[in-house]
């Protein structure tokens, strides 16, 4: 059976899937991406019938728009189509067979892992799926992925993520295929003991240094607090949320990636902040993309003016 899996590139949710697959399916293709760029990748890949060589297509972490959900649903594409996805804003999407959007189920947090490894359990119930060493690991990333490690005071569920940023996405990919493939529990090597440890203060000092950069301003009746950074994005978004408690939100800006939004308060929803910038996500997390055309605004801002308005 030759399977393509399309996940998301950002983080460990996105990329466990893969290793899932790995574990389970001989003949396996696929493909990571933004949120930004799964529309036109999709769009293409179905117009061209890129599919057509494959007898099942996975989509993790990541969803589609509704107008390509229709298209999907009135070809038989959908026979093989197959989507998991945790994020609130495609909830709607359910009424498709071939999306499946869980945001919580009997007051557990899914991701996009978990619903994947619910999916596998039952469709492909191979032996290695149920060593303590697999369920472990998506737990972790299931925990790490909806912020529940704090409930439950987690931290380690967190290291995945440092692993991840260390190792780079083939590296975590292969490093973990070959770990679960070769061990029945999970845990940690001495180096990446090390690696956790050093890179643990090294974020701690990052936050730390961010606190005083955040710039406040009101958008769209929102108290909120920006920053611009480019590690740690949701440690840091979190940490500000917490410590700035009079902003709705805090606003993360990375340049060469994207945008993201968190809150710790209750009544905030910065799911509907980010779709008003063209994003998506969840009720306290949530992501947009840079603006068309941003990169070169900075560049033409910083050195298109006269010399004299230096
Ligand atoms: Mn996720």
């Amino acid at each position: 059976m030759k399977v393509f899996l399309i996940s998301h590139i950002a983080d460990a949710d996105g990329i466990m899937p893969v290793i899932l697959s790995k574990l389970v399916f001989k003949d396996l293709e696929y493909k990571l991406l933004e949120n930004s760029e799964v529309e036109d990748f999709m769009s293409n890949a179905f117009n061209d019938n890129f599919f057509d060589k494959y007898d099942q297509v996975f989509m993790t972490d990541l969803c589609i728009s509704e107008t390509l959900a229709e298209k999907i649903n009135n070809s038989s594409f959908k026979d093989k189509f197959q989507v998991l996805d945790h994020h609130i804003s495609g909830i709607e999407l359910n009424r498709y067979s071939f999306i499946t959007v869980i945001d919580e189920e009997n007051g557990v947090k899914e991701s996009g892992t978990s619903l994947y490894y619910k999916y596998l359990l039952k469709h492909y119930p191979i032996k290695i799926l149920a060593r303590p060493s697999v369920s472990v690991m998506v737990s972790l990333v299931r925990l790490g992925d909806t912020w529940e490690w704090k409930k439950y005071n987690r931290e380690d569920a967190r290291h995945l993520m440092t692993i991840l940023s260390y190792y780079g996405v083939e590296k975590f990919i292969n490093n973990y295929v070959d770990f679960l493939l070769a061990n029945d529990e999970f845990y940690y090597t001495e180096t990446e003991k090390m690696l956790i440890e050093t890179d643990c203060k090294r974020m701690n000092d990052y936050i730390e240094n961010k606190k005083s950069q955040v710039i406040f301003k009101e958008i769209k009746g929102y108290k909120t607090g920006i920053v611009f950074a480019e590690l740690y994005r949701s440690e840091l978004g979190s940490a500000l949320a917490e410590f700035y408690s009079d902003v709705d939100l805090i606003i993360v800006i990375n340049l060469s990636r994207s945008i993201s939004y968190r809150s710790v308060k209750d009544n905030i929803n910065v799911n509907e902040f980010a779709q008003s910038f063209g994003g998506k996500g969840h009720q306290k997390a949530s992501g947009s993309p840079l603006p068309l055309g941003l990169k070169e605004n900075i560049i033409n801002y910083i050195f298109g003016r006269d010399n004299n308005e230096y």
